[in-house]
């Protein structure tokens, strides 16, 4: 019957985006009374989900960026010789079983995942369009709570706030003390979690000597630049890259 298994021979080439999204989890943040807009359990518990997928699952993605109930994943070499249906399925249920035990929680709870095919450049725009979506969502989200604690129903309010400009979201904030500039940056430009290679200084015992060592830990970025900005490009480029300017710039 192995014939009819018509995608598991799908594969793809890196570097590719993965990107996983929580399924549902305006349920899930109902049913754990998550803060609005914003949640540090949620968001920490992201985070170790991160954490395990960089540095635990095996994957061996780049880095991840996270906000709100999506994670991306960059990889340069892919597991399973790039078999789609395998990647997905084993980044989603992974981050799943992740984020369950970083909650606590009592139910199963879900992702999806996608492949996002990339090239180093368009990896770099696909960053900073995924900023901007977080962007959006954090004046969005900020906006539709506000309307919420003032008595109106969630379906008003995202009916009022639609397609209002990003000027006129602010002001609605700042008529009710949130200045949208000055929230945690991690609400309005996301989070990265990367490995980070150190050198450090070891002894070896053998041929009694100090030695040089290198050695990677898992680290977060809560204060990433503007994507758009100049200094985001630089800071992409280097991430995606491994060098701050395009090649032919001096
Ligand atoms: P989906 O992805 O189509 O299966 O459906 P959802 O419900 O996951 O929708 P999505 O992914 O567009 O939106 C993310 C949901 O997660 C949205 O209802 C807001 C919620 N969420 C994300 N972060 C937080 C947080 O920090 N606090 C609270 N209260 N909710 C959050
Ligand atoms: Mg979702
Ligand atoms: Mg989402």
């Amino acid at each position: 019957m192995d014939n009819y298994e018509i995608f598991s021979n799908l594969a793809t080439i890196p570097p590719v985006f993965v990107r996983l999204d929580g399924r549902a989890f305006h349920g899930l943040t109902k049913k754990y009374g998550f803060a609005k807009p914003f949640d540090d359990r949620f968001c920490s518990a992201m985070m170790a989900a991160c954490r395990a997928l960089v540095a635990d699952s095996g994957l061996a993605p780049v880095f991840a960026y996270t906000f709100s109930d999506e994670i991306s994943l960059y990889f340069t070499g892919l597991p399973f010789s790039g078999r789609v249906e395998k990647i997905d399925s084993v980044a989603a249920s992974y981050a799943a079983s992740a984020l369950t035990l970083a909650l606590g929680a009592e139910e199963p709870l879900a992702f999806d995942a996608r492949v996002v095919q990339a090239t180093p450049e368009t990896a770099i725009e696909y960053m900073t369009g995924r900023q901007d979506e977080a962007w959006r969502n954090h004046i969005n989200s900020y906006c539709q709570q506000a309307l919420i604690a003032e008595g109106m129903d969630a379906t008003d309010a995202a009916r009022k706030l639609k397609g209002l400009p990003a000027a006129e979201l602010h002001e609605m904030m700042h008529e009710r003390g949130v200045n949208l500039a000055k929230t945690p940056a991690w609400q309005r430009r996301g989070i990265l979690v990367c490995k980070k290679e150190e050198e450090k200084e070891g002894y070896n015992p053998v041929t009694d000597e100090h030695v040089i060592v290198t050695r990677s830990r898992v680290v977060e970025d809560r204060d990433l630049p503007l994507f758009s900005t100049p200094e985001g490009q630089a800071f992409l480029r280097m991430l995606i890259c491994g060098k701050p300017e395009t090649s032919g710039s001096s």
